[in-house]
């Protein structure tokens, strides 16, 4: 399909929104200009709160929150908003309500995903069982929050659910790691028939290697859910370059077919977004863009992205569609 592309979904006339600034000519995504939305110290157990997924709720906002406590454990909790801008978490986590005792024993979670698919609000978040995989669970109402089976063995992050079945089964896009911070990550999908077993992987596309240098040489990971759009599904990711200080995470985007998206159409090859304010610079893991959520209001084609900024705080960035798109298919390698 050519001319406009837009999206495919709801309308969200309340979504958070400023225009792009007259001098913000080379950039296709822009920044919120009150950033951060989330501050390190919202909540008094916090040292940082990042990395963090927002999604529509009853007339206004929910989500569930990366919180580093100050003893620097990693968890969940969950949080509401009623203009996607400012925000009430709560101090303590997310308690999992499951049928089997030991999945409900994960140490760690961190890095959450929030995807509406079915009326269900499931939350998929990188999760420490013996070492980390994507950990699995549902919400009707942000209050009580039910466990499911990790999705895959370790090592793994980054579990991302598309926003309806395809062809009958449920879709999600992961990045198999290490034990660490791992130094290399290419992105799959996977799907299942009932969020229990998943199978049918699908490489998508890795980390540009081969010697040469670019924002996303070292690894790649999915980012917010997928968006629906007549052009396919509009994927916005992270790429890591190791530079000489350190890894460093910027956003990236791609167009995956919308009927096999493991089929990726358009693979942009410069970075959307990259570590240029302070607050994206500094903080406790400095040069990091996260992309975690996205926002979509359909008839208008606005997008909102919440990232974890240096591993501390939570900005908010806007883009329009139909110019992401064109952008993305014009610099596509
Ligand atoms: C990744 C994850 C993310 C973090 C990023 C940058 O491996 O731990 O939570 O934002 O590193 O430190």
């Amino acid at each position: 399909m050519s001319g406009k592309q837009t999206i495919i979904g709801e309308a969200l006339p309340n979504i958070p929104w400023q225009d792009k600034p007259a001098d913000c000519k080379n950039d296709v995504i822009w920044r919120y200009d009150a950033n951060p939305v989330i501050p390190r110290n919202l909540i008094p157990c916090a040292n940082a709160i990042f990395n963090s997924a927002v999604v529509p709720f009853e007339g206004g906002f929910a989500g569930v929150f990366r919180v580093d406590d100050r003893s620097r454990h990693m968890d969940l909790h969950a949080g509401r908003s009623k203009d996607g801008i400012n925000f009430e978490i709560d101090n303590e986590t997310i308690k999992f309500q499951c049928d089997d005792p030991e999945i409900a024993n994960s140490i760690e979670r961190y890095d959450p995903r929030v995807c509406l698919v079915d009326g269900k609000y499931y939350v998929t978040w990188c999760n420490n069982y013996n070492g980390y995989t994507i950990g699995v669970g549902y919400t009707e109402d942000f209050k009580t929050f039910h466990q499911l089976e990790n999705a895959f063995l370790p090592y793994n992050r980054n579990g991302v659910l598309f926003p309806r079945k395809i062809n009958g089964e449920f879709v999600m896009l992961s990045r198999p790691s290490d034990t660490g911070h791992t130094p290399f990550g290419d992105i799959f999908l996977s799907r299942s028939k009932d969020m229990t077993y998943w199978g049918k992987h699908r490489f998508l596309f890795g980390s540009r290697r081969g010697g040469v240098m670019s924002w996303e040489c070292t690894k790649v990971g999915p980012g917010p859910t997928p968006i629906e759009t007549t052009e396919g599904w509009l994927m916005i990711y992270h790429g890591v370059l190791t530079s000489c200080n350190g890894f460093i995470y910027s956003m990236g985007g791609a167009i995956l077919d919308i009927d096999e998206p493991w089929k990726v159409k358009y693979r942009c090859k410069p970075y959307l977004l990259a570590p240029q304010r302070d607050y994206e610079c500094v903080g406790d893991t400095p040069n990091v863009c996260f992309p975690c959520a996205a926002l979509t209001d359909a008839p208008s084609g606005k997008i909102a992205i919440y990232y974890g900024a240096a591993d501390t705080v939570t900005g908010l960035a806007f883009a329009q569609v139909d110019e992401l798109i064109a952008y993305i298919k014009e610099n596509a390698e």
